[in-house]
Formats: structure tokens, sequence, C-alpha cells
């Protein structure tokens, strides 16, 4: 987000992983086929598959997008995940360094009962859904993401938040023997939501992509997804959840706080300083699409702020 814009990317400046050749398509669960275009980035009937544990059976989500998937390698192999490394294909190659077992996950401040967790037992807390979301990054492009995950508020609501806790921030897992100890930003990656944007149905905590368990670099064990808003609001790797009172700061707002709001609500209309916020090119597509109002979940979330300065709490 700092280096480059994203019409600056080429597509051929991501080398898909030889790991995927020939190995075997993969069929979604709930039945959305993969379109099976001859282009990378849209599937192609050789498209393949690292041998991941299949979660499921899912039930499709009425909250889910009625687009195509973008493609699984693009999904699992262009990403950002800036603890290792900045360019986007290197999460897919040096996050498999990282143990997400055993991993402890603490829900803590103004709660209840405020306490740890392990993965395997947030796991158990509610049913685990497909939700197919739209991901609209800062940098301009977009993708179509089968998100295997549960709502948030199910963690949020076995602590009991208390009546005076107003945010949710995240945090992720930092290793320096592993990740990268350069500050690119301000390590440990923070971010933050207002209590009622965490409890919203459509916020939810992703333990799988297509079907299987999360690939490292998209934020094994647990990340969460936030579809309205920019995708650096989906912090990866959670460690800890903290329910507080003040708004929490977060990387990208302390890193560059003009550039970077609180909210970051998906908005066509407000422009980042330093490039145009209207349209957003589709991993997998040549031409250019408007940018929806809150990334096309504006009847789930646009209540959320009336009366609030989209400009100004940008
Ligand atoms: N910890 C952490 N979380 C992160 C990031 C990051 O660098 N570190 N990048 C964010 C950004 S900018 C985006 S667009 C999404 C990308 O998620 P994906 O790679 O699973 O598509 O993750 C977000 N979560
Ligand atoms: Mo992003």
């Amino acid at each position: 987000m700092l280096i480059k814009r994203p019409d600056d990317l080429p597509p051929s400046e991501i080398t898909p992983r030889p790991l995927f050749e020939g190995r075997r398509r993969f069929l979604l669960t709930a039945g959305a086929a993969v379109a099976a275009g001859g282009s990378l980035w849209r599937g192609s009937p050789s498209e393949a598959r690292a041998a991941a544990a299949k979660l499921g059976p899912l039930a499709p989500s009425p909250l889910s997008t009625g687009e195509s998937p973008t493609a699984y390698k693009a999904v699992t192999g262009y990403n950002n995940f800036y603890e290792f490394g900045t360019d986007k294909e290197d999460p897919a190659k040096n996050a498999g360094l990282m143990q997400v077992r055993p991993w402890t996950v603490r829900v803590e401040g103004l709660a209840a009962k405020p306490r740890s967790f392990d993965i395997d037992e947030i796991l158990k807390l509610a049913p685990l859904e497909e939700r197919i979301y739209r991901l609209r990054c800062v940098e301009a492009w977009s993708m179509v993401v089968p998100w295997v995950g549960f709502p948030l508020a199910a963690l949020l609501k076995a602590v009991q938040p208390l009546g005076s806790a107003k945010y949710v921030e995240f945090v992720s897992h930092y290793d320096p023997a592993i990740m990268l100890r350069r500050p690119v930003l301000d390590w440990p990656y923070t971010e933050g939501l207002r209590l009622d944007e965490a409890m919203h149905p459509l916020t939810i905590l992703a333990v799988g992509v297509y079907g299987e368990v999360l690939p490292n670099q998209n934020g094994a064990p647990l990340r969460l997804v936030v579809p309205w808003k920019y995708g650096f609001k989906s912090a990866k790797s959670i460690v800890a959840i903290r329910l507080t009172e003040k708004q929490p700061a977060t990387a990208w707002n302390k890193q560059a706080p003009y550039e970077y709001g609180f909210y970051s609500n998906v908005n066509p209309e407000v422009d980042h300083p330093r490039w145009s916020q209207a349209t957003e090119r589709r991993i997998g597509e040549f031409r250019k699409r408007p940018t929806l109002m809150f990334n096309g979940y504006a009847e789930q979330v646009a209540h959320l702020y009336q009366g609030l300065d989209l400009r100004k709490n940008f």
C-alpha cells in the first residue's frame, strides 16, 4: 500500500506456485462453480490445490454474493500480509513457517467473562458457514472470496461485553523470528471496529477458504473479515480481541493517518489522497468496474453510519 499503486501491478508479477500445477481442480462444496476461463486468474480446468483439510459440509449462506469466486490460486497466491513481506507473492512463500497449532486467542478487556480460547474450542462455538464475499483492497483491486467462518458476534457474546465497551481491537500474531523485522508497520498489526460493526451479522471470523482450512498466507488459523470495509481492516492470524471504551489505534492509521482512517468503509466518493477509489480491477478481469458504496453491502450496513460525515470519518 505504500510502495506500488494498483495499476502498476501487472498480473505477470505474480508467479503461480508450482505446487498447484498438475493437481486436481477443486469443486466447491456449496455447488458454486469456479468460472472456467482460460486465464490463470479465472481458474482453468487444470487449476489445482494443495491438499488442505476439508471443512464442512457447509450450508450456503443467504449473505453470500451470487458472483463467481476468484480463482483459488489468486485468493491464496496474491496476498497482503506484510509481516511476511510486502510483495503479493511473499506471503504464500513465507507464511508456511508460522505454527498455527497450538493457538490461543485472548478475548479480554471490558467483558464480564474475559478469557482465552484455544482455536479448536473456538471452532465449536458456532456452526461454520460458507460466506462468499466481495473483498475490496484499498489498492483498488478486488476479489470474490468463498470464506468459511462464523459471526464474530458469537465469540464476543461468549465473554459478555460490558455496557462500557464501545470498540473492539484486534491484534495479529507477531514473531520477529519468522516475520519482517523492518518497521514497515508498527508491529504487531492491529485493527479496530466499533462494537456495533463488530456485532453486525456480516462480520465474520474466517477459519477457511474454498471449503478448506485457511492457508497461512490468508491469516490462519483465524482472521477477521469485514466485507464492506477496505481489506486492511480484516486482521489476520489474530491472537487477541479486546473490548475497549476508547477507539483503538490501528496499524495503518498510525503509519499514514491522512491516508487510512479508522472507519475505512469502501466508498467510491472518497478518494485515497494518492489514487481514486471510484473504480477497481477485479482480479481475473481486464476492464475496471465501478466500486460500489460499502462494497455493495449498503443495504445491510448504511444505517450504521447515519448522521456520520463519511468524508471526515473516512
Ligand atoms: N496481520 C495482517 N493482516 C492483514 C494484512 C497484513 O498485512 N497483516 N493485510 C490486510 C490487507 S491490506 C488485505 S487486502 C487483506 C488481504 O487478505 P487476503 O490476503 O486473505 O486476501 O488482509 C488484511 N489483513
Ligand atoms: Mo488491502
